[in-house]
């Protein structure tokens, strides 16, 4: 049974950015998260229907950053050297930021927004436009015999139903298989008091701890643990069947010591879970009185990423257009919208950065802070300052 932690108010859709003639028709819904004792497993208190939010107009798009392309390049690089599969499919594809580096094998793209689903096939990639379950890996199994590699970069913890998507996998994995997740890490979220990342779409927010008893109901085991930067800290775990001999002594060693860390930390006990509520609240008062007071003393704020976090933030803090001017953000489906719940306006980047009349900018995307820092440092130079809410409320540099 889930126990109740943390109440984030009526809140919008995070990725649900809006047109003019769409701002009467939206509704909010009570977004709250619980933990589960029995499973270890934090997830949303009420599930959103999945339909609603992935679809032909879903907007975001994983190759918007250079951060994740090369994360994902990389990746794939290190996942072939490793493990050489002849098979890769992959769960929540996206644009194909991850497969297109597979051109050479055969590879199986699954993603249920349309729009995106066309791209990989685009591109020769055998897509399947769907929601991965017990059918999808049965349609799966009608042109493949078994499927060497599956990848799931941030969209196991998209699935409600997440043990039926594990038990899908075990399905079409053949025997010496393996099946790597990407995901923020609870651990890291709890760490970094990272509430925006608990939104409609993140049904789940994962540790090794849920992720290792999951994978147990289904014959599989983890044999080894990453962390890595990516979304603020994230893991990479990697499975494979019970028995099956992928790992090695160090890499069983991370998995033990990962599970002990998020131990250590209370992960396991719902007391870490009302000290984590607590530091929201306290996030939030400190965000909002800094914007507020910033705002009071005649500062131009402007926010940069128009990213669903954000869309949690300002919801929660109650952070409107009266104190963030617009939004920037180089997603055109997410520009000249406004943006959900508070309805701050999205525009695109200005050529040459952040204007010259503006004072802070509010990380929006701060998962990105370095290459963003990158790109913005005449701002910075000239006296320019962001602000961000990670890992404590603060301005920087
Ligand atoms: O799990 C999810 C993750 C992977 O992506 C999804 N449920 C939804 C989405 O979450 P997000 O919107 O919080 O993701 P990002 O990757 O933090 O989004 C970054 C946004 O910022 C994009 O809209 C692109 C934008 N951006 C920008 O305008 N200028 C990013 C960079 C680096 C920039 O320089
Ligand atoms: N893997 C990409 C995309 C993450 S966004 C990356 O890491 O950048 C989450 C993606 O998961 C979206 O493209 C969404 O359409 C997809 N998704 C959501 N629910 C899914 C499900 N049940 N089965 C497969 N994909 C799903």
């Amino acid at each position: 049974m889930k126990r109740q932690f943390l109440n984030l108010g009526m809140q919008p859709s995070a990725n649900a950015f809006l047109r003019d003639d769409q701002l009467s028709e939206e509704t909010l819904f009570s977004l709250r998260m619980g933990y589960d004792s029995k499973t270890s497993l934090v997830s949303l208190m009420e599930f959103r229907d999945k339909s609603s939010l992935f679809h032909e107009e879903y907007v975001y798009i994983s190759s918007a950053s250079r951060t994740m392309r090369d994360h994902f390049s990389k990746a794939a690089l290190e996942f072939s050297a490793r493990f050489d599969p002849k098979t890769v499919l992959e769960i929540g594809s996206n644009d194909g930021v991850f497969i297109d580096n597979f051109a050479d094998r055969n590879t199986v793209a699954i993603e249920p927004c349309e729009n995106f689903a066309e791209m990989t096939r685009g591109k020769g990639h055998d897509t399947i436009s769907d929601f991965w379950n017990m059918s999808t890996a049965e349609e799966v199994l009608q042109r493949y015999d078994t499927i060497d590699l599956v990848f799931a970069a941030n969209s196991l913890s998209h699935i409600p139903e997440i043990d039926e998507a594990i038990r899908s996998v075990a399905r079409v994995l053949s025997d010496e298989g393996i099946f790597i997740v990407e995901s923020p890490s609870l651990l890291n979220v709890m760490k970094n008091v990272a509430y925006d990342q608990v939104y409609d779409e993140h049904a789940h927010i994962l540790s090794v701890t849920a992720l290792a008893a999951l994978f147990s109901d289904s014959d599989l085991e983890i044999f080894d643990v990453e962390n890595i930067a990516v979304h603020g800290g994230s893991l990479r775990v990697f499975a494979q069947k019970a028995g099956a001999n992928n790992g090695t002594p160090n890499s069983y060693d991370n998995v033990a010591s990962a599970i002990s860390e998020e131990q250590s930390y209370g992960l396991d006990s719902y007391d870490a879970y009302v000290q984590f509520g607590l530091d929201v609240e306290r996030s939030r008062d400190e965000l909002s009185s800094l914007l507020r007071s910033l705002k009071a003393a005649g500062n131009k704020i402007v926010a940069y990423g128009a990213t669903a976090k954000s869309s949690v933030v300002f919801n929660y803090c109650e952070i409107g257009p009266d104190i963030i001017d617009y939004i920037s953000d180089t997603t055109p489906c997410k520009q000249n919208k406004m943006s959900p719940g508070v309805h701050i306006p999205v525009i695109p980047p200005y050529d040459g950065g952040i204007p010259k009349d503006v004072n802070y900018a509010f990380l929006g995307a701060w998962n990105y802070e370095s290459e963003i820092m990158e790109k913005e440092q005449d701002f910075v130079a000239r006296g320019g300052r962001f602000i961000t809410h990670i890992p404590s409320v603060r301005i920087t540099p």
